[in-house]
């Protein structure tokens, strides 16, 4: 994660790359083994979570800056010396990851990995002033490439 050529305290360009493979990357993740339909899904979750955190202003990468000012690295270290991943309550908790799964597949009733309005008119505690403002993008740009329609990390990849 991370990366680019650092300029000023900022990042000039920034990419970054992850392993799509979580099993590999703690024992507590092991089961995935047997599911590779969520391995993906975990991991794209978890890396949006990150940059949720990290990334208020969606800029799509990651500083040396705020990461020092993130509790990232502490989560890291956490993530490394606890056995069971659903302790670590900062990204990368599975339990986290199934709950924001299941509640992001009853939202998106067609399926297609994306949560239109309609989708969201579903709850209730949302008034239109809400969702006018969450589909005018104001708070973070959607990386659905679908006009109107937000994708979610726990719904994987957009089908083409
Ligand atoms: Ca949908």
């Amino acid at each position: 994660m991370g990366g680019g050529r650092e300029r000023g305290g900022g990042t000039a360009s920034c990419t970054y790359t992850a392993s799509l493979r979580p099993q590999a990357f703690h024992p507590g993740l092991a089961f995935l083994e047997s599911t590779p339909e969520f391995q993906e899904k975990y991991a794209r979750t978890v890396i949006a979570r990150i940059f949720y955190v990290l990334d208020p202003t969606a800029r799509r990468c990651i500083d040396a800056r705020q990461l020092r000012r993130s509790n990232l690295l502490d989560a890291f270290h956490t993530v490394d010396i606890e056995e069971d991943i659903n302790m670590v309550n900062d990204y990368f908790s599975y339990e986290h990851f199934y709950v924001l799964y299941c509640k992001f597949w009853e939202l998106d009733t067609d399926h297609d990995f994306l949560l239109s309005r309609p989708d969201l008119n579903k709850l209730t505690d949302l008034t239109h002033v809400v969702l006018d403002r969450v589909f005018s993008q104001a708070g973070r740009p959607f990386t659905s490439g679908k006009p109107g329609a937000a994708a979610a990390a726990a719904g994987g990849r957009r089908r083409g």
